[in-house]
C-alpha cells in the first residue's frame, strides 16, 4: 500500500468528570487524530495519547504534531508499504517520541486491516471475541464520595476496580475500601508518587490482598521497583517505566515488574505493543491494557490490542459513555456486564462519526503525495 494523503485534526473535548492522579486533574482533553488515505482512497485512523502537558511522560500534543508533521510523515508518505510491520524500522531514526509514532503507526495498521478485509484484532492475530473491563477511578477526597463511586461500578458489573494514591491519600483510602468491599479486586496506581523511603508504608498494602500496585516509584526506574518488589507480597505492574520490548526484558530479568500494564502509545505503537505481550506471554507475565482516556479511535485500538491470549488481566478501556458525552465514533465503545464485545467490522470496527469529529475538530492539517 501506499499512503497519498494524511490529515491530521486537532481536537478539544470535554470529560463528562475531571480524572485527578497523582500529578494533578484532567477535564478538559486535547488530542489529534490522524486519518491516512491510500492510493485506492481506503482510510485508516489513529489517534495520539499525548496530553496537553508532560506530565505522564514527556511528550505533549504539540511535540506530538512536530514530530509527526516535520519527522514522521516525510517518512511514510508516498512509500510502498507492505505490512504495518514495517512502519517501525521506517521510524526506527527518530529517537522515542513514542505516542506520535503511535498514532502515525496505528492509522496505518487500520489502514491495513481494512484493506485486507480483516478486523484489527485479526489482523494483530487476535482472537478474544468479548475482553473483561475494568475501571479507574481518580482521587477522590472525601472517602464516602469514592466508596459511592466504587460501589456505582461494582453493581454495573466492572471486573476489577483500580483507585489513584499518593502520599497522604493511601493506605486509609485502600482499608477503606477493602472495609466496604472485601472481595472484589481491587488494584491501586501511584503514577510514580512514591521512592524507597517509604517502603514501610507501601508494605502496609500488602495485608489488603491487592492484586496489583501500578508504578509506585519513578517514572523511569527498574532498579528500585526490583528491590521494592523484594519487600512486597503485593506484585508490582509496570506503567510508565516500560517504553520497548527492552525495557520490558530488563525489567522482568531484574524482577522489577510481576505483570505490566501495556499502553499502545506509550510503547510506541500496536508492533511493539505486540512483541511485548509476546514476550511476556513466553515469559509467564501476565499482561493487560492500559488506558489513556482515549476518544473513540484510540479505545477503539485498545480493543484490539486486548484480543491477544495474554491480556488475561481486565484492561482500563472502559465505556464511551463513563468519559464523554458524545464520542467520535459510531456505535459508541459499549460496556455489558463487564465486557466488551469485540467489534466483527473491519479494522477499527467502528466508524468515525463526522458530525461529532468536526464538532470537537479546532484545526486539521494536510499532507499530500510524496515529500522527497
Ligand atoms: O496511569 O494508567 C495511568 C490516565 C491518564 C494517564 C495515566 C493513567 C490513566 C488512567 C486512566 O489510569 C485510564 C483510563 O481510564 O483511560
Ligand atoms: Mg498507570
Amino acid at each position: 500500500m501506499i499512503i497519498k494523503e494524511i490529515s491530521i485534526r486537532k481536537m478539544k473535548m470535554m470529560m463528562k468528570t475531571p480524572f485527578s492522579t497523582s500529578f494533578g486533574t484532567l477535564q478538559e482533553k486535547d488530542f489529534l487524530v490522524l486519518e491516512v488515505t491510500d492510493e485506492f482512497g481506503n482510510t485508516g485512523w489513529g489517534e495520539s495519547v499525548a496530553f496537553r502537558a508532560p506530565w505522564y511522560t514527556e511528550e505533549t500534543l504539540e511535540t506530538n504534531l512536530h514530530m509527526i508533521k516535520d519527522f514522521l510523515i516525510p517518512l511514510v508518505i508516498g512509500i510502498e508499504i507492505e505490512h504495518p510491520d514495517e512502519v517501525s524500522t521506517l521510524f526506527a531514526p527518530i529517537r522515542r517520541n513514542n505516542m506520535a509514532k503511535a498514532a502515525v503507526e496505528g492509522a496505518i495498521w487500520d489502514l491495513y486491516a481494512k484493506r485486507n478485509k480483516l478486523t484489527l484484532a485479526q489482523a494483530l492475530g487476535g482472537e478474544q471475541e468479548r475482553i473483561e473491563v475494568g475501571i479507574s477511578i481518580g482521587i477522590h477526597d472525601n472517602h464516602a464520595d469514592l466508596v459511592t463511586t466504587v460501589r456505582g461500578f461494582i453493581d454495573k458489573g466492572y471486573k476489577r476496580i483500580k483507585v489513584k494514591i499518593k502520599p497522604g491519600h493511601d493506605i486509609e483510602v485502600i482499608r477503606e475500601l477493602r472495609k466496604h468491599f472485601p472481595d472484589v479486586p481491587l488494584m491501586a496506581d501511584a503514577n510514580s508518587a512514591y521512592t524507597l523511603e517509604d517502603v514501610e508504608l507501601l508494605k502496609q498494602l500488602d495485608a489488603f490482598d491487592l492484586m496489583m500496585i501500578e508504578q509506585p516509584l519513578a517514572y523511569d526506574d527498574i532498579i528500585d521497583h526490583a528491590v521494592l518488589q523484594r519487600q512486597l507480597t503485593t506484585p508490582i505492574c509496570l506503567d510508565e517505566s516500560i517504553l520497548s520490548l527492552e525495557d520490558a526484558r530488563k525489567a522482568i530479568e531484574l524482577g522489577s515488574t510481576k505483570i505490566i500494564n501495556v499502553k499502545i502509545g506509550r510503547v510506541g505503537g500496536l508492533t511493539e505493543a505486540k512483541k511485548i505481550h509476546d514476550y511476556c506471554m513466553e515469559q509467564g507475565i501476565p499482561v493487560w491494557c492500559g488506558g489513556m482516556l482515549e476518544a473513540g479511535i484510540g479505545r477503539a485500538h485498545n480493543i484490539a490490542l486486548t484480543t491477544l491470549p495474554n491480556f488475561i488481566l481486565p484492561g482500563d478501556t472502559a465505556g464511551s459513555s463513563h468519559y464523554w458525552k458524545q464520542d467520535i465514533i459510531t456505535p459508541e465503545v459499549v460496556v455489558e456486564d463487564g465486557y466488551i464485545t469485540v467489534p466483527t467490522a473491519y479494522g477499527i470496527g467502528y466508524e468515525p462519526d463526522f458530525g461529532a469529529m468536526d464538532q470537537f475538530t479546532v484545526d486539521k492539517m494536510y499532507f499530500k503525495g510524496s515529500c522527497k
